[in-house]
């Protein structure tokens, strides 16, 4: 059973809450304020790594908590930083978040932060000033980010094997690697991809055989839609070709459906480089064998190179596997270097410090106003609401923030309610 697909539950610590603390000294009767500062929450990071193959760890475990950060203490020492939790993922894995951002995690080491932690809050040291010398309140730390996410795992083969069902593919893979997919004489045998490695003299190919596509299969129809995936990211794809279905379909007629639903599944399998194996040469005459090659070779062009095979007689597996080391690029692939280069974007993306600073206001009745958005209701979170000190706090920050004006120009008076994140206030209270 491949596992391709998981459902996890991440969640950055929480911050560590400032500390709320006066200086005790033998000789001072009354110390300054010298509460320390929350640590930051862990994040939870998501990192490639090759030892892994598939997402099987998260069928048993679909919840990760980074720890939160420790809170602050008096005499001013900072709280430690949560660890962050690090849960490894294997290469060619997409992933999407809970706001629909997507990140691929291609290259071994890559990493993505997906929950960042919540920052500390501040301890009462901060607060104190020229008018506020003695500070009775200290800001709480922020929940981490938090949220569902999906992975996808998207195999990383140099070359794809597709065709119809019953085409051979399975026996072809199993005489050209070690693996051993199930081989019989009934459609949709193979039900995920399998996975076998050809050894060339210097360097070694990964192939994959890919479950039988069937006309419809890029609109759901048939196992292959699911695995169509799979191939997006091989460099080339070896189409087999049954030279004597049992069935008595032509020949060209399956591989025009084959081809088709590469197209439609997307336009990149399209153009992927071709090899053409025709399969069980055996169970038809040389002749016949060579005179269908030519047809093909005449309607492919020279660029497809065609080969006659049998699983059965290892005809032609040896110009196959000789075919694969030529046609695979020795480079590394664009598409990976461009996956990438994504890769590095998406982790700017995720570092990027959240940059809404918008909030609105609202007047939702009779002497009643709401205030909405991230940055007032973080400011809400950070306080212990029954402390007047913190009250007062909050008051002087919706002020600074504009948010007080922008309540008048709405018609606001000194006494009316005013609605934050839940909580309702009196504000300017005179
Ligand atoms: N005579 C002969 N039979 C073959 C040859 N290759 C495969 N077969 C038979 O064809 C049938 C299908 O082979 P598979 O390799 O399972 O085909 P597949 O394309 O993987 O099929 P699915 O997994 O169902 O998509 C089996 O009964 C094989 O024994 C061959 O070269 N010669
Ligand atoms: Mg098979």
């Amino acid at each position: 059973m491949l596992y391709d697909k998981a459902r996890i539950f991440v969640q950055g610590g929480a911050g560590g809450n400032g500390c709320l603390s006066f200086r005790r000294e033998a000789h001072v009767p009354r110390g300054g304020p010298d509460g320390g500062d929350g640590g930051h929450g862990g994040a939870v990071v998501l990192v490639c790594d090759d030892s892994l193959r598939d997402l099987q760890t998260f069928k048993r475990k679909a919840h990760y908590k980074a720890p939160r950060g420790r809170n602050g203490e008096g005499a001013q020492r900072h709280g430690a930083d949560g660890e962050e939790l690090v849960v490894r993922v294997p290469p060619g894995t997409h992933v999407t978040d809970w706001t629909g951002a997507t990140f691929d995690l291609v290259l071994p080491g890559a990493r993505v932060d997906i929950a960042r932690g919540g920052s500390g809050g501040r301890g009462n040291k901060r607060f104190a000033g020229a008018t506020r010398q003695a500070p009775r309140f200290a800001e709480r730390g922020l929940p981490g980010a938090e949220g569902w996410i999906d992975l996808r795992l998207k195999l990383l083969a140099d070359a794809g094997f597709v065709g119809l069902p019953n085409a051979g593919k399975s026996s072809l893979l199993s005489r050209l690697t070690r693996a051993a997919p199930k081989v019989a004489d009934y459609p949709f045998t193979t039900l995920e991809p399998v996975l076998g490695t050809l050894e060339g003299e210097d360097r070694q190919l990964v192939l994959a055989d890919i479950p039988g596509l069937i006309e419809g299969a890029s609109e759901g129809a048939g196992l292959g839609h699911d695995f169509l995936a799979h191939v997006e990211r091989t460099r080339l794809l070896v189409h087999v070709l049954d030279l004597a279905p049992l069935d008595g379909s032509e020949p060209e007629s399956n591989w025009a459906t084959i081809e088709r639903e590469l197209e439609r599944h997307d336009a990149h399998l399209a153009r992927l480089p071709r090899i053409l194996a025709l399969s069980k040469a055996d169970l038809v005459s040389a002749q016949d064998a060579e005179r269908a090659a030519a047809a093909w070779r005449a309607r492919l062009g020279p660029d497809t190179p065609v080969l006659i095979t049998s699983s059965a007689t290892r005809l032609g597996l040896d110009e196959l596997a000789a075919e694969l080391l030529r046609r695979v690029p020795l480079e590394r692939p664009r598409a990976v270097d461009e996956l990438a280069a994504e890769q590095e974007l998406a982790e700017h993306r995720v570092f990027r410090p959240g940059a809404d600073r918008a909030w609105r206001v609202e007047h939702v009745g009779e002497g009643a106003f709401r205030v909405s958005g991230e940055p007032v209701e973080r400011l809400l979170a950070r306080h212990d609401l029954d402390n007047d000190e913190a009250l007062a706090h909050i008051e002087h920050r919706l002020h600074r923030m504009g948010v007080v004006r922008a309540l008048q120009a709405a018609g606001f008076e000194p006494g009316d309610d005013v609605e934050i994140a839940g909580v309702v206030f009196e504000l300017d209270r005179r």
